[in-house]
């Protein structure tokens, strides 16, 4: 029996490619999360780069401006391939399927779910567990809140129309990361003593907050560093294969300064944050924990981010 994607297509190894900005924080998930269950072979990966115009993600980081597996220079294409009048955001992550040129799926929330669960035939050896069924409920209970209250609470208060609903929405997003600052003293991970799909969502919000989130989207009660578990918990798991790896800092700021205008209409990049504190001792081993259960680290990066772009090779 073939697995399939959520969306219906048949989960077949070297037949999609997933396209994923390094720059989003829904398509670094997907990094991450492939990365970890060492689905590189089976799923390749296209990238577009880090700014967009009126219509959308680009291939421009590629030779030529195009994608080399699928031979299109704007997402959009592979958009329009699957409904010529497609009438949404044309959004990563978003999975291509190589024989169409058409897009399968850009369900950001399922992408990763499904890579744990219906490509597990294709996973590495080692292979992590992001969603053990004996947590799962946990998982989902966790993953709703830091949805909507931290991973889109940013979101909701960097595009605020008026001061009332930025009130609002600041004082929500303080709420829930005193909370999860809380939950994460005595605990080294969000869920159970291994990482899960729960610690991949909330850390691709975390590694934005200072250099993006704290100023661009004024969320600025503290800075990430500021917040001793939260801060430790993000440096471990920057630190820890799979995570911190994919992670392209220039990128992010890139995105969210320029593509932004809106909000930034100078389009000016911070210089700042310095980054050097990511990569400092955290400590968090004292609290236990077996980061990949009875699995294994990933090997080698196979798309390593260009190393001036991170702390990581400092
Ligand atoms: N696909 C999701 C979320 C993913 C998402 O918002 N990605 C952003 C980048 S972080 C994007 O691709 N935006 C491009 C656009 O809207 O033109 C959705 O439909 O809400």
């Amino acid at each position: 029996m073939t697995a399939d994607g959520r969306d219906g297509f048949p989960v077949e190894p070297g037949r999609y490619r997933l396209v994923a900005a390094r720059a989003c924080p829904w398509a670094n998930r997907t990094i991450i999360v492939r990365r970890l269950l060492g689905l590189e072979d089976a799923l390749s990966i296209g990238m577009p780069g880090p700014t967009h115009d009126a219509r959308s993600w680009t291939f421009d980081l590629d030779p030529g401006g195009r994608d080399p597996v699928l031979g299109i220079e704007r997402l959009q294409e592979a958009f329009f391939k699957r409904d010529p009048e497609y009438p949404r955001g044309i959004t990563v992550p978003a999975i291509v399927d190589t024989t169409t040129g058409a897009v399968v799926t850009n369900d950001f929330a399922q992408i990763t779910l499904d890579l744990s669960t219906e490509w597990r035939e294709h996973h590495r050896e080692g292979a992590p567990d992001l969603l053990p069924d004996a947590r799962r409920d946990e998982v989902d209970e966790v993953n709703r809140r830091v949805f909507t209250e931290v991973n889109n609470g940013v979101y909701r208060c960097g595009f605020a129309g008026s001061q009332e609903a930025y009130d609002e929405a600041y004082a929500r997003l303080w709420t829930a990361l005193d909370w999860l600052e809380e939950r994460l003293r005595d605990q080294r991970y969000l869920v159970g003593d291994t990482i899960t799909e729960a610690d991949v969502r909330l850390f691709t919000t975390l590694v934005r907050f200072d250099p993006v989130y704290h100023g661009h989207f004024k969320c600025n009660r503290n800075k990430l560093a500021e917040m001793p578990a939260l801060w430790g918990y993000a440096r471990d798991l920057f630190q820890t294969p799979g995570f911190g790896d994919t992670v392209d800092f220039w990128q992010i700021k890139q995105h969210y300064y320029v593509v932004h205008t809106d909000i930034n209409p100078s389009g000016i990049v911070p210089a700042g944050p310095d980054l050097s504190g990511w990569v400092t001792p955290h400590g968090r081993e004292a609290l236990g924990g077996r980061p990949f259960g009875d699995g294994t680290p990933p090997g080698p990066v196979r798309e390593p981010v260009d190393p001036t772009h991170t702390p990581l090779s400092r």
